[in-house]
């Protein structure tokens, strides 16, 4: 199968909730050695956001949002095992997870494979995360850069909750703090004294390089 048509069947597969058929053509992208980044943004990402119109619009209901969050988050893992990681000299750390009140994971995931196959150590603090345990366990590790993810606007109010804490602890300079997920967007992100805001992993991977290549140079 041409790289195209696999794509469009693994999108095809996933919004028709066929588990089998997704496994199946994993096995097959695997085989074919595709690029597990392009992949991920031209095939699962697609496919598991119409899955969420569909429970928006009515379609479907939280049972089978639920089976479609496991299918593809096993779907996926199984195309990370292809990713060799931590090879590459350490550029910098990298802090990571979803906000309090949130527990989508997939993207946070992929976010900190794909960041510790650039050669970043990715300490991960899970989902439904505290504000202040983000910043506790920076300052515990040492960190370069605090990201958070957040896919629910009732949670985005989280994120203002670790820039206030930030300064409120005097940290606000010591760390960067970037953030994703489908409730963010980017001028609002800026909005809240953010240091940035990536929409997908390609982004991720440039903007926490160029941050760590800031910090090194000593802006
Ligand atoms: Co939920 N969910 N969900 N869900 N879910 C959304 C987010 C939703 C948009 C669906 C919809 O209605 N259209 C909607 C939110 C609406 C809103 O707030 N505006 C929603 C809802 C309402 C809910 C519940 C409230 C449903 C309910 O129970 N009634 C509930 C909330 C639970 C909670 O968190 N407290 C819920 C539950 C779930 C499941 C558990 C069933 C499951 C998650 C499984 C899991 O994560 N293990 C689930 C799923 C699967 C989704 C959708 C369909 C897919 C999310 C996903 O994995 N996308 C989602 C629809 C959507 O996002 N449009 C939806 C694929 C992933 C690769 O993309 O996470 O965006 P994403 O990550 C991207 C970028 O955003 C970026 O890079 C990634 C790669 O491109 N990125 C970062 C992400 N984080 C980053 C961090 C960075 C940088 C980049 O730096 C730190």
């Amino acid at each position: 199968m041409e790289t195209k048509e696999l794509y469009t069947a693994i999108n095809e597969a996933i919004m028709e909730l066929d588990k089998e058929r997704l496994d199946q053509l994993t096995e097959q992208a695997i085989a074919q050695n595709v690029n597990v980044m392009e992949a991920v943004e031209m095939a699962y990402t697609p496919g598991i956001r119409s899955i969420g119109e569909k429970f928006e619009e009515g379609e479907i209901f939280v049972p089978e949002l639920i089976h479609a969050g496991m299918m593809i988050k096993e779907a996926i893992s199984t195309l990370e095992e292809q990713l060799k990681t931590g090879q590459a000299a350490k550029k910098g750390k990298f802090l990571i997870g979803t906000v309090e009140g949130d527990i989508h994971d997939i993207g946070k995931d992929l976010v900190s494979t794909m960041l510790a196959t650039r050669g970043i150590e990715v300490i991960d603090v899970g989902v439904d995360c505290p504000a202040v345990k983000f910043i506790d366990a920076a300052v515990e590790n040492d960190v370069d850069i605090i990201g958070a993810s957040c896919l629910l606007t009732t949670t985005a109010p989280e994120l203002v909750k670790i820039v206030d804490l930030l300064k409120e602890r005097d940290l606000r300079d010591k760390f960067y703090f970037v953030v994703g997920g489908a409730a963010i967007e980017e001028e609002w992100a800026k909005s809240i004294g953010t240091d940035g805001f990536a929409g997908d992993l390609q982004e991720a991977v440039k903007l926490a390089l160029s941050l760590l290549e800031k910090k090194e140079g000593g802006a």
